[in-house]
């Protein structure tokens, strides 16, 4: 019963973000309460706060299915003309690296069939969307590995408009690396009149002396490093790659970076792009783009209005995450008359919580992250003096906030990543901050500790795991449940 009402409430706040998503000024009714708090938060409780803040800004359900998306998906062996435009024997989806960008709508379910003919067993991890637990790809938690000749059906109604991208989560250094990945874009109800909408995979190679990929993973050196990192940066596969644009047209960018261990940070020399989204989920308000990190598995989209007086410039995008800048990739104007900018207010979620206070309450979960020598690969990362397999899974408790700790006790990075759920940085090395977005993915830089506020909504056992993905395969997994009823025992209480 309390259960039942509490859902309720929580479908029109998403009705409410959704009609942000279409500028049509939704502001939530001023009555009180708009939510019924969960059992156990006093109403005039920090946490009672916390929630009430979070509820218009963060989807409970999913919507209602107006349509369904079929898509194939097959994973094999094949040989792709990128990086130097030789033949470089990959493994693809769809004979394609990168694979296919499927573009939905919000409210259109999704259904891929997966066709496994690689030589190894495999899954797809749908990074970021808040998909049912049983569709999440992890190989014996959620599903049994796909064998070769195998196939699966995945089926799910994303929950959030945004980039989003898939790839294995079985041998993901190997799988990975050797090309298998793709992207998910959920559009808007009514997408934002955007000249051009393009993606753009960041991704990098690490090639032998005969052009071909390095056929040793999860080695000793990317285990004392941060993961693998490769000699070729590519974008979209190539290390030329040119978006060509008209002067005065105004772009959506969405990037991902798809690499093992490395880190980009693009600036786009003589352009003014603002932040729009991080990890999918709108930010509050568009920010100016100066140095963001974007991490193995984050995404990052960025609104780019062309100058009108740039015909026939080029701009470069450099990054500048380490200290060997190179050029990612080129913007090259036409040089034709200016078209008129399209002028709309960007798409933001203006009710991102500020979460002010939330420093000052008790860290519910701590994760120290750490190495030790040993293991199946010389080196094991732990979560916590621990490898996966090791762990007792956390319980997260349904519908509470939640703070977690990641403590990083060593001298190399950690982009820790949670399925299943969003989060808010609310503190670096015990400060407080207001990062005006929610992730999936946080970046730890050395000796770092990074506080994130949540709340589990969506029910399950739970991956919890740095993206390096050489430091995730030698042991830094581990899980979280939120306990809960089943999508099923919810629909027939309701
Ligand atoms: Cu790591």
């Amino acid at each position: 019963m309390h259960r039942s009402s509490t859902w309720i409430t929580r479908s029109r706040a998403l009705l409410c973000t959704t009609l942000i998503a279409l500028n049509s000024g939704c502001t939530p009714a001023p009555e009180k309460p708009r939510f019924s708090l969960p059992e156990g938060v006093a109403p005039d409780s920090t946490e009672a706060r916390l929630l009430e803040e979070f509820y218009p800004a963060y989807s409970a359900d999913a919507p209602t299915v107006t349509a369904t998306r079929e898509f194939a998906l097959r994973a094999a062996p094949t040989e792709a003309d990128i990086v130097d435009e030789k033949g470089l024997k990959v493994w693809a989806f769809n004979g394609v690296v990168p694979g296919p960008t499927f573009r939905v709508r919000i409210g259109e379910k999704v259904k891929i069939t997966l066709t496994n003919d690689l030589p190894q067993p495999t899954t797809i991890h749908w990074h970021g969307v808040r998909v049912p637990n049983a569709m999440d790809g992890v190989p014996g938690v959620t599903q049994p590995p796909v064998e070769p000749g195998e196939q699966f059906v995945y089926e799910f109604v994303p929950k959030d408009a945004g980039t989003f991208w898939f790839h294995p989560h079985v041998r993901g250094s190997e799988q990975i690396e050797r090309g298998l990945y793709g992207v998910l874009v959920v559009e808007d109800l009514k997408p934002p009149p955007y000249s051009q909408d393009v993606v753009w995979v960041l991704d990098d190679w690490l090639l032998d002396e005969d052009g071909q990929i390095y056929p040793h993973f999860v080695t000793r050196h990317d285990l004392a490093h941060d993961g693998r990192w490769g000699n070729v940066a590519t974008v979209n596969g190539s290390t030329a790659e040119q978006l060509i644009v008209k002067p005065g047209e105004r772009i959506r960018l969405r990037m991902v970076d798809s690499a093992n261990g490395r880190m980009f940070a693009p600036h786009f020399e003589g352009l003014e792009p603002m932040i729009i989204a991080v990890d999918g989920m709108y930010t509050r308000r568009p920010l100016p783009l100066e140095h963001f990190e974007i991490s193995p598995g984050n995404r990052l989209d960025v609104d780019i209005t062309i100058p009108a007086d740039s015909g026939g410039k080029t701009f470069t995008v450099v990054d500048r995450f380490t200290r060997n800048q190179f050029v990612l990739a080129t913007i090259r104007v036409e040089d034709v008359d200016a078209v008129k900018s399209p002028q709309f207010e960007a798409p933001r979620n203006e009710h991102v919580p500020y979460w002010e206070g939330a420093h000052e309450l008790d860290v519910d979960h701590v994760y120290k992250l750490d190495a030790r020598s040993g293991g199946p690969h010389g080196i094991e990362w732990m979560i916590n003096d621990k490898v996966w397999g090791e762990h007792e899974a956390s319980a997260l408790p349904p519908d509470r906030w939640t703070k977690v700790r990641f403590q990083n006790e060593s001298y190399r990075l950690h982009p820790m990543h949670i399925h299943g759920q969003f989060f808010k940085v609310i503190a670096r090395n015990d400060e407080p901050v207001d990062e005006p977005y929610f992730r999936d993915t946080v970046l730890l830089k050395r000796k770092e500790s990074v506080d994130v506020g949540m709340v589990p909504l969506d029910w399950g056992n739970w991956l919890m795991h740095c993206h390096i993905l050489e430091h995730a395969e030698s042991g830094m997994r581990t899980l979280l449940t939120v306990e809960g009823e089943n999508e099923e025992k919810k629909e027939s209480a309701d």
